[in-house]
């Protein structure tokens, strides 16, 4: 029987069967809430009934609340209030999960008196990462289930658990491998027979008088570098606290409480924003979906160093195999063994096991001939940055590589016009810009030549997914979107440095704006020789000095900084260098604050977001918060510089740019035309 357009009911051995059906992920948007509510309100007082399993359909449990409902009073009935109702079911209630319970999908599952799941099933409260909290009675219902350590671990990181983990834990009462819905239509016939009266979540408190109350004090400890300035996991802790210390319907109304000032908040917006932005950036606009994509069961690498070697990880990780090219047996068994290495210290990490390391290691093959590589379906040219270099390789795996195949390379600047020039298939050459370290970072710059064919971005695009990554189709242009925005930051740093400013203050207050590091540690950990040529050195420039003495950054123990460790310690050889470079520059000493330094390091950024946009180098402004997000640590819970734009105004971007422009009279801070004009027509970038 249909109650609404997403929900019904079925009756059968006095079971009644609620199932949700809203397509992709069964999010409780309103139609979903109501739905359910008029369902159990139905079966509660039917007599047929003995006991009630609730189900979703599709390939999911049910992914939690629809974000898209955020912004807008919710409307009734609300979560609690669905809850509200559950709570008073005195008829053995069953969740049924499969694929994921997310969110408000789990806190719906813990209204249940139990829950059923099939192995595979993932179950979480990821709501942090929407910079919110599981304000349906999560945080209330889980630590009774799981106990508040648990609890505290899954609402803090917002990472799933397994459903085997799951029963571990005392959050699922039992798990299946197969067959899940008859299993779980038994297990509530059975429990519908039973004389035992079925216990809430929120009625039991036995896990709750186990906690030792360092966990909250230890948990704080853990997240306060990473967490910087992003409120939500605090107010996560909070909640599990209230759960331990209050009674439950004072731990629902503190948790109430706490979202709401979340929900009203402006990191919670870009949390949010940011979850629809990655999304997006998979989307792309002109691109037929039913497209065919060219297989990939074999990749090639051309070369071994860090960039390859991370490549060929990120590869082999999903099963996928691996031939790197070097062109002497020392690079290339260097290479192998600093895969190897970085494999076995994983598993000693605990994070994957000796036997999948192994396995792992076996899927990366080496090789000195480029001709090894005629049946890849994918080739990926990581060496070094030089043209003629790139050019020579592309023409010689012209004549290589199979018909059909595609042709990459990780170029992080280059033409990649030119590179593909050097081949009679330039609609087969694609740039795939890893950013290092490759096996970790999960941003995928996918650059798109004049020629390149539409079915190799596609492939690419959903290669990148299939390797974790997060791509973001990118156009042709020095730096592409990351570096060459980058680079703009990094003229103010050092023009900031220039007149005097210390670098550890430029460093901290970009470090306390939520970058994971400043500039300049940011410049020693990337090293600083990258691309300094010592023929060409300038004696007023900082860097080509500092690589000068041998200061190359962190792997040579020093750069901008000196190392204890991985500490950077305050240098006064870099300090006098960047004083005798700003002297021979004629650069007047200045003061400055740290809102202006921070304004001069991220206004210039978004200037040059603009024009990237208007170039049509990336197509949409949320697509360069990505790229910034994923792979050059701008905080998340601000969403990107673009979004960060927004959040300020336009005019007032446009303002303050003016303003700089007139106190150095430098025209780099003149606004450019793409952003004054959009300023002026809807004042937001979309
Ligand atoms: C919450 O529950 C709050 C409550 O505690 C308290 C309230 C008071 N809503 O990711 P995919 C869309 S907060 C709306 O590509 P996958 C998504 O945008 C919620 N839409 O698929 C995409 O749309 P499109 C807590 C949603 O298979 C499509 O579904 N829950 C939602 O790779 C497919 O998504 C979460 O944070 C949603 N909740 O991954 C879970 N979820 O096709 C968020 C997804 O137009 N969701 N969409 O681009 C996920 O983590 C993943 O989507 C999931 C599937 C793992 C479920």
């Amino acid at each position: 029987m249909k109650i609404t357009d997403t929900v019904s009911v079925q009756i059968k051995d006095r079971v009644a069967l609620i199932t949700i059906e809203n397509p992709p992920v069964n999010a409780l948007n309103h139609n979903v809430r109501s739905g359910v509510k008029k369902a159990l309100e139905l079966v509660m007082i039917d007599d047929l009934v003995s006991s009630i399993a609730l189900n979703c359909s599709g390939k999911t449990f049910c992914a939690g609340a629809d974000i898209k409902e955020f912004g807008a009073p919710m409307q009734e009935p609300v979560h609690s209030q669905l809850h509200d109702v559950m709570d008073g079911v005195d008829k053995p209630l069953i969740a049924v999960i499969h694929g994921t319970a997310l969110g408000g999908g789990l806190e719906l599952a813990l209204c249940c008196h139990y829950r059923v799941a099939i192995s595979t099933a993932k179950l979480g409260l990821p709501e942090v990462q929407l910079g919110i909290l599981p304000g349906a009675g999560g945080t209330q219902r889980l630590p009774r289930l799981v106990g508040p350590k648990i609890a505290l671990d899954m609402v803090v990181s917002g990472t799933p658990i397994g459903a085997v983990e799951a029963l571990d834990y005392g959050l699922i009462d039992k798990l299946v491998d197969s067959d899940l819905l008859s299993s779980a239509f038994l297990f509530a016939k059975e429990k519908g027979l039973s004389r035992d009266k079925p216990i809430r979540v929120r009625d039991r408190s036995d896990k709750l008088k186990l906690v030792d109350h360092g966990i909250f004090r230890d948990t704080r400890e853990l997240i306060s570098r990473r967490a910087r300035g992003f409120i939500a996991p605090e107010y996560n802790i909070r909640c599990i606290e209230a759960a331990v210390n209050k009674s439950f319907d004072e731990g629902l109304s503190i948790e109430s409480d706490l979202v709401m000032e979340l929900m009203r908040g402006d990191q919670a917006r870009a949390q949010q924003y940011f979850f629809f932005a990655e999304r997006q950036a998979s989307k792309i606009e002109g691109l037929d979906k039913e497209i065919k994509h060219r297989p990939i069961s074999s990749v090639g690498v051309i070369g071994g160093g860090l960039m390859g070697g991370g490549i060929s990880m990120s590869i082999a990780n999903v099963g996928i195999p691996v031939t790197i090219v070097e062109t002497s047996q020392k690079a290339l068994e260097k290479g192998l063994e600093t895969i190897r290495k970085n494999y076995e210290s994983t598993a000693k990490k605990g994070r994957i096991t000796v036997d999948i390391a192994n396995e792992r290691c076996k899927l990366i093959q080496g090789s000195l001939k480029l001709g090894d590589l005629n049946d890849c379906d994918l080739i990926i040219e990581a060496v070094f940055e030089e043209m003629s270099v790139k050019k020579d390789i592309f023409s010689r795996l012209d004549s290589i590589a199979k018909p059909g195949a595609i042709l990459a390379s990780n170029t992080s600047a280059l033409d990649l016009n030119e590179i593909a020039s050097a081949t009679k298939r330039p609609e087969s050459v694609i740039g795939l810009h890893f950013f290092s370290p490759a096996n970790i970072m999960k941003l995928l710059e996918v650059v798109r030549g004049k020629n390149t064919s539409d079915d190799v971005i596609a492939t690419c695009m959903s290669f990148a997914k299939r390797i974790s990554k997060v791509p973001v189709l990118v156009g042709v242009c020095p730096g592409f979107v990351g570096n060459r925005i980058l680079h703009y930051r990094q003229v103010q740093a050092n023009q900031l440095a220039l007149e005097g400013v210390p670098i550890q203050q430029i460093d901290r207050v970009l470090y306390q704006f939520g970058f994971p590091m400043g500039p300049f540690q940011m410049g020693d950990l990337a090293g600083l020789d990258l691309g300094w040529n010592a023929e060409k050195s300038n004696p007023s420039d900082i860097r080509d000095c500092l690589c000068g003495l041998g200061r190359f950054g962190q792997k040579s123990g020093n750069g901008f900084y000196d190392y204890e460790g991985r500490k950077p310690i305050h240098s006064e050889i870099v300090s006098e260098v960047i004083r005798d470079c700003g002297r021979l520059q004629g650069i007047e000493p200045r003061n400055s604050s740290d809102s202006e330094i921070l304004e001069r390091c991220l206004l210039p950024m978004i200037n040059e977001g603009a024009k990237i946009l208007g170039e049509g180098i990336a197509s949409r402004a949320s697509d360069i918060d990505v790229v910034y997000v994923y792979g050059y640590g701008w905080p998340r819970y601000r969403g990107g510089p673009m979004h960060y734009a927004n959040c300020l105004g336009l005019k007032n971007v446009i303002e303050k740019l003016l303003h700089y422009r007139e106190i150095t009279g430098d025209e780099f801070w003149t606004p450019c035309q793409f952003l004054v004009d959009l300023a002026e027509r809807q004042g937001i970038f979309t």
